[in-house]
């Protein structure tokens, strides 16, 4: 197994920062993936930190992940919608671990529902950027 660990970013994650920072916060995705690499480089791990808006990409993604140490997703509105992302993650045997930067659950009704959260060893959601630094801890803790 290669000492990676898998990060995902759905639609529209890459405009963290620049919009919605009532929302979302001021943190940038670039500022995200500085903070993951340093709380994973402190568990001498690498991470593959990616971005896309596209939900074949993200299934490719998904699927490619299979030899890594755990897999942190953000699905972005992807989360809501996707049995191609569900069915993708039902193939894993690593762990899953789906983070969201708002609190899904004090938004609209159509953000409470998550197709990842059933195939997921956790969730976190609600504690912004440090949700994925929380999920790194998560998964170096249960190797
Ligand atoms: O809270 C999260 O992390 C979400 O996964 C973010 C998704 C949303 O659809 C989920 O329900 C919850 C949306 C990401 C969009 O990010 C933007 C950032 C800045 C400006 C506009 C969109």
């Amino acid at each position: 197994m290669s000492q990676t660990i898998t990060i995902l970013n759905g639609p529209n994650l890459n405009l963290l920062g620049q919009r919605e920072p009532d929302i979302y916060g001021i943190t940038t995705l670039a500022d995200i993936k500085d903070m993951c690499k340093s709380a994973a480089e402190k568990q001498g791990l690498n991470i593959n930190f990616v971005q896309t808006n596209h939900e074949g990409e993200l299934v490719d993604l998904v699927q490619q992940s299979a030899d890594s140490v755990g897999l942190i997703i953000n699905a972005g509105a992807y989360t809501h919608t996707s049995v191609a992302l569900h069915d993708a993650l039902k193939s894993l045997t690593i762990p899953i671990i789906e983070v969201h930067l708002s609190n899904i659950y004090a938004r609209e009704p159509f953000r409470h529902h998550s197709y990842i959260s059933p195939l997921a060893r956790g969730i976190i959601c609600g504690l912004g950027a440090q949700g994925y630094v929380l999920a790194i801890e998560a998964i170096t803790a249960g190797r």
